[in-house]
């Protein structure tokens, strides 16, 4: 699937603003066709947002079931004879969607895209009602998972999950129409090598409609607007001698420009951006372009006050001039993919990005406030089960379909911290791995380990091209106790090292409340924080291997409610607002390898 965009050939209309809104209290809409009238009660909705904290009341926020948006949408005059196309960037957890009184489209997993093409249901010059039911339900068939629990004693529905966010839900992304010419530039696979200073990009052009009497042409055009190389046929490799590559800090970008053309008449025109790079795992090293990369920075949250889960772009920019700001060169995508906006502007920047589906919670006995106080077997016919490895199957297909043309992106992630000592793990997640990497053979795949899977003990690392773990010592384990942290945290970093697989610390790190200060090692302050992080790097560069270093997290966030979170998980080294912690001048002491005082 091709983002939409505008070009001579295409036109693009965003949805977005305030569209109507209700909640389905009772679950009686789908049964009383509620997409075929005005929605009962409705009251303004931002998209994109999420809708839980928009308005003041525990109904919203905690509501379990559908929640239905509806909105008229003019389309143009001008697009006759084109194809019209309605693409959502995301709908949590799922979605369906009726133009007038058709369904078009339903689709099944919160954090990416989906679309159909209306043609038939729209008349150009015309207006249609576009409504489309939310549904936030999480069960062991759905990434991620999660359980209904019984009502409350007011009689609504609840549910509990497994995952240490809290479970946002609504239109997060843009909604956009758009015009495509009838014959047109439905796909395009591109992979890029490097052989010395000459680039290559391999291209395959997909059209759409009837490709009768087309012919394809492509261009390739450097970050300055020159032309490097060109090809025709809808296959083909393009040689860029002296190419200017994508690199981690530099995200330099060509575009590829695909012209179809019939006659000399111009059918349609796609543009790609397109970084020339390489990522290679050799020995213990991560290789871009053949250099050994370090990766410093976070695994990050799409989160915020007000909008929750909701795209923004001015909080984007801030959180990526941040980044720069710190001195960090990468991030991942924890725990679930993220608005694709993102991603291009970690294209742009040159910022590293570590992938990740919504797998997240795969883990009962760490799940329920009490490890191991949940006896079930996280995978069994009542719980994780085949039906659940297809739906996250279909998770892995769609992202990697999403972001393989993205160069930021160097590793997939396909699942945070599930239970992988058992034998069924292994039976779960190989048949994953096997089919990330068939999607992509281009770029390392990985499952995040956690503190219960030791390398003794995990049946799945061994299946992954990268060691990527998740340690809390010093929070979860010896708590306040940094010595013998340090202690632990080194012998289990190297007997991981020992496996012969480059080793990503992909969490790490401890709650501090802004403005809470102590001398001695007091965990939730703000010295405890950074002193934590401290002897955090003095393990990392001691043990050979390493490849990375990603704090846990980059800002505070949302959770559901427990009595270990505070207004929710404070291991931010930002507060929710993007203020700096002590934590966040440490880690810049670090990162840009600056003196005390600096
Ligand atoms: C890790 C999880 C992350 C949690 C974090 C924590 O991967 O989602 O938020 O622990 O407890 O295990 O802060």
């Amino acid at each position: 699937m091709l983002r939409p965009q505008d070009s001579p050939t295409r036109e693009t209309r965003t949805l977005d603003g305030l569209w109507d809104f209700a909640l389905d209290r009772d679950g009686v809409g789908r049964d009383e066709g509620w997409w075929q009238r005005a929605l009962p009660e409705a009251r303004p909705m931002p998209v994109p947002a999420s809708f839980n904290d928009i308005v003041p009341s525990r109904e919203f926020r905690d509501h379990v079931g559908d929640a239905w948006y509806q909105r008229t949408v003019h389309v143009p005059a001008t697009w006759g004879g084109g194809r019209v196309v309605l693409r959502l960037d995301a709908a949590t957890h799922r979605a369906t969607v009726w133009v007038d009184d058709v369904e078009v489209m339903s689709h099944e997993g919160g954090y990416t895209p989906f679309e159909a093409d209306v043609t038939a249901h729209v008349t150009p010059g015309a207006a249609v009602r576009l409504t489309v039911v939310v549904n936030n339900e999480l069960t062991f068939q759905s990434i991620p998972p999660g359980e209904p629990l019984p009502p409350g004693s007011d009689g609504r529905r609840r549910q509990k999950y497994h995952h240490d966010f809290f479970n946002y839900a609504g239109l997060h992304r843009s909604v956009r129409l758009s015009r495509t010419p009838t014959t047109y530039v439905a796909d395009l696979a591109v992979t890029t090598g490097l052989d010395g200073g000459t680039g290559s990009v391999a291209y395959d052009v997909t059209l759409g409609g009837s490709a009768a009497g087309t012919t394809v042409g492509v261009v390739l055009r450097d970050g300055a607007g020159r032309e490097v190389a060109a090809g025709t046929g809808a296959s083909g490799v393009l040689t860029v001698p002296d190419v200017h590559p994508w690199r981690p800090g530099e995200g330099h970008l060509h575009d590829l420009v695909v012209s179809v053309h019939r006659g000399d008449v111009l059918v349609d025109t796609y543009v790609l951006p397109v970084g020339i790079r390489t990522v290679e795992v050799r020995g213990q090293q991560l290789l871009i372009n053949g250099e050994p990369f370090h990766f410093r920075g976070f695994s990050k949250h799409e989160d915020a006050a007000v909008r929750g889960k909701g795209h923004d772009d001015a909080l984007m920019l801030h959180d990526f001039e941040l980044i720069d700001w710190i001195g960090a060169n990468s991030i991942r995508t924890a725990h679930y993919p993220y608005a694709e906006e993102v991603l291009d502007l970690a294209d742009r920047r040159g910022i590293v990005v570590v992938d990740e589906t919504a797998a997240v919670g795969l883990n009962l006995p760490l799940s329920g406030g009490q490890i191991g106080a949940d006896k079930r077997p996280t995978y069994s016919p009542d719980t994780v089960n085949d039906a659940t490895r297809e739906v996250h199957a279909q998770a892995i297909r769609e992202l990697v379909d999403r972001d393989r043309h993205h160069p930021s992106v160097v590793v997939w992630c396909i699942a945070n911290e599930p239970e992988t000592t058992s034998e069924e793990a292994r039976a779960y997640f190989a048949p994953l791995l096997d089919l990330t990497r068939a999607l992509d053979p281009t770029r390392p795949v990985g499952v995040v380990n956690m503190f219960l899977a030791p390398p003794d003990r995990c049946r799945v690392t061994d299946l992954c091209d990268l060691v990527m773990v998740n340690r809390y010592y010093g929070w979860y384990l010896d708590t306040g106790d940094l010595a013998a942290a340090e202690l632990k945290l080194e012998a289990e970093l190297r007997a991981w090292a020992a496996t012969g697989k480059p080793v990503f610390l992909t969490e790490y790190g401890g709650d501090a409340i802004a403005g809470l200060h102590g001398i001695a090692d007091v965990p939730w302050t703000e010295e405890y924080q950074s002193a934590l992080l401290d002897m955090t790097h003095r393990v990392l560069d001691r043990v050979d291997g390493v490849v990375g270093e990603h704090v846990w997290n980059f800002a505070d966030f949302a959770t559901a409610d427990a009595i270990s979170r505070v207004d929710g998980n404070r291991k931010g080294v930002f507060t929710r607002d993007r203020r700096p912690k002590a934590a966040a001048h440490t880690l810049r002491r670090r990162w840009r390898g600056l003196g005390v005082g600096e």
